[in-house]
C-alpha cells in the first residue's frame, strides 16, 4: 500500500477530490500553507493499493492545472528577512506537488 501526498491549488482541490472519488480512490483533504506564498494550498492524502498507483498519479496531473502568477515585493517589514522578495517575479503554480511513501500498516478500528 501506498500513500500519496499531493499538494495542489485550492481552486483544483474540488474537482480533484470528485475525479479520484469517481474512480473509488479515498481522499482526506487538509487545508495547508505553502511554505514560500505564504497563501493557502490543499493537501490531498491518498491512501491506495500499489498497482493503483499510477492511475491515481494521472488523474491528479489532469486535474491540476499550471498556471504562471507574479508576486509583488514583500516587505521584510511585514514578515521575516528570509521571505523578503526585493522585486517582482514570475513564478509557477498549481499543476502537483507529489509524494509516494510505503505505508507500513493501515488499520481502521
Ligand atoms: P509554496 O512554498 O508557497 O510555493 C509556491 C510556488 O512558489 C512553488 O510552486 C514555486 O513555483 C515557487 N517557489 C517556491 N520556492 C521558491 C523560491 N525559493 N524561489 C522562487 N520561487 C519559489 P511549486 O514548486 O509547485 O510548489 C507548490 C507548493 O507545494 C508549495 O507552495 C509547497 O506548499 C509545496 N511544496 C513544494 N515543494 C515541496 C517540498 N519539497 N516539500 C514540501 N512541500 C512542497
Amino acid at each position: 500500500m501506498k500513500l500519496i501526498l499531493a499538494v495542489v491549488e485550492d481552486k483544483d482541490s474540488n474537482r480533484l477530490i470528485d475525479a479520484l472519488g469517481g474512480k473509488d480512490y479515498k481522499t482526506t483533504k487538509l487545508s495547508t500553507t505553502g511554505g514560500f506564498l505564504k497563501e493557502g494550498n490543499t493537501t490531498l492524502m491518498i491512501g491506495c493499493q500499489d498497482e493503483s498507483v499510477d492511475e491515481a498519479l494521472a488523474i491528479i496531473k489532469d486535474n491540476s492545472s499550471q498556471r504562471e502568477q507574479m508576486v509583488a515585493p514583500i516587505s521584510p517589514m511585514g514578515g521575516n528577512a528570509d521571505s523578503y522578495i526585493p522585486q517582482p517575479i514570475n513564478i509557477e503554480v498549481g499543476g502537483a506537488t507529489v509524494f509516494v511513501v510505503p505505508v507500513e500498516s493501515f488499520y481502521q478500528f
